[in-house]
């Protein structure tokens, strides 16, 4: 089993639309396992390394003063192949080409509100870079799932 750690963010559209607990609910029944979690307000300097990777965009001023713009719920997810999986839940960049099912196919409408962000798998180290940016290491929790042995053969 290859297990990973992926970080997950509701991000100011989904906190103010009352969409965290459908968030965690979906990756909790998944059988994912939260392993660090932190209800918070990102600051420009932060929200700028964060998207580092768009800098040139024509989107990114957009961009980051939308994620300032409110508090986000920044969490790490554990679990087999989760960075992928969790990309998968949310579904496509713009939630109008996101299949239904998905996160953003069913609680979004447009691209600068998408209410959710996960590390990218075609991205590799980005996982790691985001739950460093995020997270202190004394804040992710290791501990077992009492249906880890359900969840895999
Ligand atoms: O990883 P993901 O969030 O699915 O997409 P990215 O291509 O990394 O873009 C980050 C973020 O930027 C996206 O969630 C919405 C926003 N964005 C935008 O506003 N306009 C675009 N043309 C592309 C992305
Ligand atoms: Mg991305």
């Amino acid at each position: 089993m290859t297990e990973e750690r992926t970080f997950v963010m509701a991000k100011p559209d989904a906190v103010q639309r009352g969409l965290i607990g459908e968030i965690v609910s979906r990756l909790e029944d998944r059988g994912l396992k939260l392993v660090g979690g932190k209800f918070m307000q990102i600051d420009d300097e932060l929200a700028r390394e964060h998207y580092a990777e768009h800098v040139d965009k024509p989107f990114f001023d957009g961009l980051t003063s939308f994620i300032t713009s409110g508090p986000v719920f920044a969490m790490v997810w554990e679990g087999e192949d989760a960075i992928r999986q969790v990309r998968q839940m949310m579904g496509a960049t713009d939630p109008a080409e996101a299949a239904p099912g998905t996160i953003r196919g069913d609680y979004a409408l447009d691209l600068g509100r998408n209410v959710i962000h996960g590390s990218d798998h075609e991205d590799p180290g980005s996982n790691e870079r985001e739950i460093d940016l995020f997270f202190d290491p004394d804040e992710l929790i290791d501990y077992e799932r009492i249906d880890e042995g359900w969840l895999y053969e």
